[in-house]
């Protein structure tokens, strides 16, 4: 009797090969901050890019709020193991962020900056297409403990380089290593080549 494709095939939505090496699926959304919760209020926050160290451009959060909006639906990795499917984000693409910046990428390299006092370094490659300056979670404004009122989003890198209470994105001329990059975690984070520490 032939098996109906139907039983053995993938099941949209389903976790099949969606969890890359080492992850297991997780239903809630864990909390993972280096610190305290920053009290960061909509009216004192604002967005710079910079270029080394000379601001480029600034938003207030009225500003950002007028930038073009995208949704992405994207699964996410956590170094610590956990893996949630379909987390659904609403922000401006870091591709539109610089459009409306006027600017083309001028160096390989970016340091996220937050006003925790946290950073991490990411490839200009792991931003174009890939990342967004994410405003909503779930139809909703981003909750403090995950990252409102603005945090950045590199779905497929782990979950560390997606910087909460995003205050900055600086372009260097050279790598310049981020809060975890210089603590051992590895410089790029690529979940489905396992690049956890600096020695994977
Ligand atoms: N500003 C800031 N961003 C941060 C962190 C942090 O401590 N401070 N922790 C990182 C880590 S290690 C992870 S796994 C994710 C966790 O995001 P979540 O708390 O929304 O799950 O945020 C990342 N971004
Ligand atoms: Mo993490």
């Amino acid at each position: 009797m032939a098996v109906t494709r139907g039983f053995t095939g993938r099941r949209p939505g389903g976790p099949e090969g969606r969890l890359p090496p080492g992850q297991h699926l997780e239903a809630g959304f864990p909390v993972l901050s280096m610190g305290p919760t920053p009290v960061v209020p909509t009216d004192r926050w604002s967005l710079t890019l910079k270029l080394g160290p000379r601001p480029a451009a600034r938003w207030t959060w009225a500003e950002v709020s007028e930038l073009p909006r995208t949704r992405w639906t994207r699964d996410i990795h956590c170094v610590t193991t956990w893996t949630k499917l379909d987390t659904a984000w609403e922000g401006v693409t870091f591709d539109d962020l610089l459009r409306a910046a006027g600017l083309e990428a001028p160096t390989p390299f970016v340091l996220a900056h937050s006003a925790d006092g946290y950073s991490t370094n990411l490839d200009l490659a792991d931003l174009q297409g890939r990342a967004m300056i994410a405003l909503a979670y779930d139809g909703e404004s981003i909750s403090p403990e995950h990252g409102g009122p603005a945090r950045l989003l590199v779905p497929h890198l782990y979950f560390w380089k997606s910087a909460k209470w995003l205050t900055g994105l600086q372009f260097t001329p050279r790598e310049e290593l981020g809060f975890w990059e210089l603590r051992g975690y590895h410089r790029r984070g690529d979940p489905w080549a396992e690049e956890r520490f600096s020695d994977d």
